[in-house]
C-alpha cells in the first residue's frame, strides 16, 4: 500500500482516538452518567480507583491507526505489551464488537457502555490488566517483556501472517523485550509471517524517563540499526504521517511512536502513569477537572442513544 490516505479516513482515525479516550477515561472513574447527560457528581465516582491512564492515548492512536491501515488484511494482528493499557484495549475491543461476541452484555450501546465501564476493575467485573477475560488474550497482562516474542510465535509458519507489536519504552528495558529482539535474525524467511516492531516512545516507565527515551535519536536509531530493522520515526499527533509512514516500502521497519504520556490528561509524564486525579470524588477541584477532562472528547459527537457510535 503506498499514497497518501484521503480525507475522510483521517478523520475517522481522529473520532476513534477520541472515542477510545473518552471510554479509557470513563472506565477508570465512572460508576454512573457515563455520557455526561447532566453534570458530574461525586457519587458517579468509582469508589477506589485503580487502573492505568498514562498509556492509554498512545496505544489508542497505535491501534486506531494500525486497523485503518490494515483493514482490508484478515491476517493482520495486533500485539500489545504493556497490558496495563487494559482500559484502552478493552476500548477498542468494546468499539469493534469483539467483546459482544463473547459477552452479550457488551451492546453497542447507552447500555454497553455502561456495563464496560461500571464493571472495569470492579468486584467480580474486568481486571485492570489485560487478562485470560479479555477476547485474543491468552496471558495476564501484568508482567512486562514478552510481546515480541509472542508476536512471532504468532508468526512461525504462517507467512500469510503481518502482526504489528507496540512495546513499552519501559518493557523495551527488560531483558525479555530486548533479547527477543533477536528473534528477527533466526525467525526473518519464506516460511513466517511479519512482525512490525513498534516502540511506544512515550518517554516514561511509571515515574521515571526511560532509558530509550534519554538517548539521543541517533543513539536509538544505531541500536534499532544493530538487530537488523530500519527505523521509522512515527508523530503519534498525526494521522496523516502514520498512515504515510505505514506504506513506506521500508525492509523490516521497526517503528518508534513518539507520544505524551499521559495526553489529553490534567497532567503528563511522571505523574500521568495511574490515575492523575486521585480524589474526584471527594475533592470539589478535582471533581471539575475530571469533568472538564472528560467533557474535552466531546463524546456527545462520537456517540448518540439513537444511532450508537458515530466514527
Ligand atoms: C517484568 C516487569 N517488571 C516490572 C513491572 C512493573 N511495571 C508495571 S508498568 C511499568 C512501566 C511500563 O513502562 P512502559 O513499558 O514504558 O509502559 P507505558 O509507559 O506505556 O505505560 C513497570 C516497570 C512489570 N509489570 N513487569
Amino acid at each position: 500500500m503506498s499514497g497518501r490516505v484521503d480525507a475522510a479516513t483521517i478523520e475517522r482515525i481522529k473520532r476513534r482516538i477520541r472515542l477510545c479516550d473518552y471510554l479509557s477515561v470513563a472506565q477508570l472513574y465512572l460508576q454512573d452518567n457515563f455520557l455526561l447527560e447532566r453534570e458530574l457528581r461525586p457519587e458517579d465516582i468509582k469508589p477506589r480507583l485503580l487502573g492505568h491512564w498514562g498509556t492509554c492515548h498512545g496505544i489508542n492512536v497505535a491501534y486506531a491507526n494500525l486497523k485503518s491501515f490494515f483493514a482490508d488484511d484478515a491476517n493482520f494482528s495486533f500485539v500489545l505489551g504493556p497490558g496495563h493499557g487494559f482500559p484502552a484495549l478493552q476500548a477498542n475491543l468494546f468499539v469493534d464488537g469483539e467483546i459482544a461476541r463473547i459477552d452479550p452484555r457488551a451492546t453497542a450501546d447507552a447500555d454497553g457502555v455502561a456495563y464496560i465501564c461500571r464493571n472495569f476493575s470492579w468486584p467480580d467485573g474486568f481486571p485492570s490488566h489485560a487478562s485470560p477475560m479479555t477476547p485474543g488474550v491468552i496471558a495476564e497482562g501484568g508482567e512486562l517483556g514478552y510481546a515480541t516474542a509472542n508476536a512471532y510465535g504468532l508468526c512461525l509458519g504462517h507467512p500469510e501472517k503481518t502482526v504489528a507489536v507496540l512495546i513499552g519504552d519501559g518493557e523495551l528495558e527488560t531483558a525479555t523485550a530486548i533479547g527477543s529482539l533477536n528473534l528477527r535474525d533466526i525467525l526473518t524467511g519464506p516460511n513466517n509471517g511479519r512482525v512490525l516492531p513498534t516502540l511506544h516512545l512515550n518517554g516514561y516507565k511509571i515515574s521515571a524517563p526511560s532509558i530509550y527515551a534519554r538517548k539521543s535519536e541517533r543513539e536509538l536509531n544505531e541500536l534499532i540499526r544493530g538487530f537488523g530493522f530500519n527505523p521509522v520515526i512515527i508523530d503519534g499527533d498525526n494521522p496523516e504521517s502514520f498512515q504515510n509512514d505505514l506504506s513506506l516500502d521500508v525492509d523490516s521497519p521497526f517503528y518508534v511512536l513518539k507520544t505524551e504520556k499521559g495526553k489529553g490528561g490534567p497532567n503528563r509524564y511522571h505523574t500521568a502513569h495511574q490515575i492523575p486525579l486521585k480524589y474526584p470524588k471527594t475533592d470539589e477541584d478535582e471533581l471539575q477537572m475530571l469533568e472538564e477532562w472528560l467533557k474535552s472528547y466531546h463524546a456527545e459527537e462520537l456517540f448518540d442513544r439513537e444511532k450508537g457510535f458515530m466514527i
